[in-house]
Parts: C-alpha cells; sequence; structure tokens
C-alpha cells in the first residue's frame, strides 16, 4: 500500500520478532506471546516508533526546503528525542518545546534520559510549564512562528509526528512487515497488543491490519489517560491514513480497540501494577519497559492473558515501541529493583 510515498530510511530495516517463551510459560502457556522489536530500530539514539513513522514525513521536511524541525512533548517525551537525532543525522536543526505534561517529582527529572539527549544531539529546548494535552499547542505555534521570525524555515511536526498528514504511513508499513515475516514463520498473530497516546502508532496499523481483516484484532492499551481524546484522534489519523493509501474499505469507530483501564493514575505516572509488570517482564525476559509507555501496555497484555481475553493457542505479538531511555528519570522509584 505504500509504494507511491516516498521513504527516507532511517531504520536498520524488517526489526526482529522474538519469542517471550518465559513470559509466556509463567503465565499458563495457553497463549503465546512474541515481542517485535521497535525499541531496537535504529542506531538514531536508542530508536522507537517515531523513527519508522518519521521515514514518511521526512522525505516532505526535505522537498519544501525546510532547515529546522520544530516539535513538542513532555518533558521526558521519546518522540523529541528522536526527532533531535533524526534532525542531526539529515543536517537540519531542531527546535522542541517541552511542555509539563506529567506531575512527577524527581530530582533531575528535566536533566536525565530523553532530554538529556536531545540536548547532547544538539537540540535547542524551550521548557513550557503547560500540562498534558495531545491536541495541538499555541507553544508549538509560537515556537514554528519563532524559527520564521528569526529566518529559518520551520517544519512542523505535531506531537508524537501523529496528526501530520504522513504519520499514520509507518505503521501502515510495520503490519506489511509482519505480513512478510509471518510468510517466514508459517503462523498468524491473532491479536497484536499496541501502547496508544497520540494514536498514528495504532491507527497505521489499524489500515494495514484491515487489509486482511485484522483491524480489531490490534488491541490499542491507552497510556494516554484521556481515552475518549485518544480514541478518537486514533479514529480520525485511521480514517486519514485509508484514504490516503487507497484502502478501499471504510474505518468505523469499532475498529479502533481501545482498552482504557490500565493508564492510571494518570499519563506518564506508573502505577504499582505498572511497575510489577515491568519488572515481570524484565526478571522473565531480560527486556526492559519504561513506567509511561510500555510498562503499561505490558501490564495490559500480562492482565488479558491472566482473564483469558486471549482464546487458548492464540499467538500474540506485543509492539514494543521503545522508551526506555525515560526510566533514568524515575531512578527513586526503581531504587531497590
Ligand atoms: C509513545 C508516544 P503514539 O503516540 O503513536 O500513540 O505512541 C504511543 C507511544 N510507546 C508508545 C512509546 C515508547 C512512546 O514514546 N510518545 C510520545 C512522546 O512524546 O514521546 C508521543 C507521546
Amino acid at each position: 500500500m505504500l509504494e507511491k510515498f516516498e521513504r527516507y530510511p532511517l531504520t536498520f530495516g524488517p526489526t526482529p520478532i522474538e519469542k517471550m517463551e518465559r513470559l509466556s510459560a509463567h503465565l499458563g502457556g495457553d497463549v503465546k506471546l512474541y515481542a517485535k522489536r521497535e525499541d531496537c530500530n535504529s542506531g538514531l539514539a536508542f530508536g522507537g516508533n517515531k523513527i519508522r513513522k518519521l521515514e514518511y514525513i521526512i522525505p516532505d521536511a526535505i522537498a519544501v526546503g525546510a532547515d529546522t524541525l520544530v516539535t513538542i512533548g513532555g518533558v521526558q517525551s521519546n518522540h523529541t528525542r528522536q526527532v533531535a537525532a533524526v534532525a542531526a543525522k539529515i543536517g537540519m536543526k531542531c527546535r522542541l518545546v517541552q511542555e509539563s505534561w506529567v506531575p512527577f517529582q524527581d530530582a533531575v527529572y528535566d536533566r536525565v534520559g530523553n532530554i538529556l539527549m536531545s540536548r547532547v544531539l544538539g537540540a535547542d529546548i524551550e521548557l513550557v510549564d503547560e500540562g498534558f494535552d495531545i491536541g495541538i499547542r499555541e507553544s508549538w505555534e509560537r515556537a514554528i512562528a519563532d524559527v520564521r521570525d528569526k529566518g529559518g524555515v520551520p517544519y512542523s511536526i505535531p506531537a508524537g509526528a501523529s496528526v501530520h498528514k504522513f504519520g499514520g504511513l509507518g505503521f501502515v508499513g510495520f503490519a506489511e512487515e509482519v505480513r512478510e515475516q509471518e510468510a517466514e514463520l508459517g503462523f498468524r498473530f491473532d491479536y497484536i497488543v499496541v501502547c496508544t497516546v497520540t494514536g498514528s502508532t495504532h491507527a497505521g496499523m489499524v489500515v494495514g491490519f484491515a487489509q486482511d481483516g485484522r483491524a480489531r484484532n490490534v488491541i490499542g492499551i491507552d497510556a494516554s489517560c484521556t481515552p475518549e481524546q485518544t480514541h478518537a484522534q486514533v479514529l480520525e489519523i485511521a480514517q486519514k491514513t485509508a484514504a490516503l493509501v487507497g484502502l478501499g474499505q471504510d474505518i468505523v469507530a469499532d475498529d479502533v480497540v481501545l482498552k482504557t483501564e490500565y493508564a492510571y493514575p494518570v499519563y506518564g505516572i506508573p502505577s504499582a501494577e505498572t511497575n510489577t509488570a515491568i519488572r515481570l517482564c524484565a526478571r522473565m525476559e531480560g527486556m526492559m519497559t519504561d513506567p509511561v509507555y510500555e510498562g503499561k501496555s505490558m501490564q495490559g497484555m500480562i492482565d488479558l492473558v491472566r482473564q483469558g481475553f486471549f482464546p487458548s493457542g492464540s499467538n500474540v505479538l506485543y509492539a514494543h515501541l521503545g522508551g526506555v531511555p525515560a526510566i533514568n528519570a524515575y531512578s527513586y522509584i526503581y531504587r531497590n529493583g
């Protein structure tokens, strides 16, 4: 579905799929868990899910003659770190607006992890004291105008590269890649588990898997804690992406499956159950997840297995979208492991 779109390669290639043997057995062995490692997808500052999206956005930035990528996220945003790395790689400047999306106090919250790397990568960072919102932000619009006023040519990338006209394409590609890997593996995944916040990862998957009738087998685990807004945004991106790629079928609200019970207490703060899931996955598989995103989708997947949501014998694919650098900003929680 993506042949007509230009792609700027930023990833290593198809991401590996590995079996989570010990975690599957620990949970009873009836459901077979696998992980597709988007967290290992690129050498660009630890990679992650935004790199796949940016492969379809960067050609447009180059085509319009931009010299500065401008984007937005929370203080520990993974997205802004990945945009900073991509800007460096392609020789552009990077302007980041980082807002106080997470009500978390840690002495070095704004010094370590993602934001540390974004600074080292040379991004121009503005810290803004505004709360969480996945929509279009005034602070971001001001930054774009400021770059322009100073003689630069800004290219604007919204939060999570989501409500961008090409934001959903990368994860349409993910679904196509999974289909090729399934042909080699000799079986099909019954479910795909994905963490959802700004929405284009989930939306791209919905479109990509709709092609073989699996849109509703993509199980989004909300980590935004504003699930109505997130569901609406996933649906809108999926519908626009479906039209863009010429899917040839309608995407409706029920195609966007979003589990809302794991995002508590709020965006960016892990619950005790999230931390238990992070530790279990780490100790069973040696696979790290983070307290903001993947820890919550890991918690959701483990709970759904325990609840019997996945029929016995199901093959479940956990999309590991990256994000581990942020754990450094939560050091006190994990001081004893
Ligand atoms: C993020 C997002 P979407 O925003 O595409 O729904 O992806 C959710 C997600 N996992 C899942 C990880 C590791 C993520 O980083 N991160 C945002 C960020 O600013 O980093 C966009 C919110």
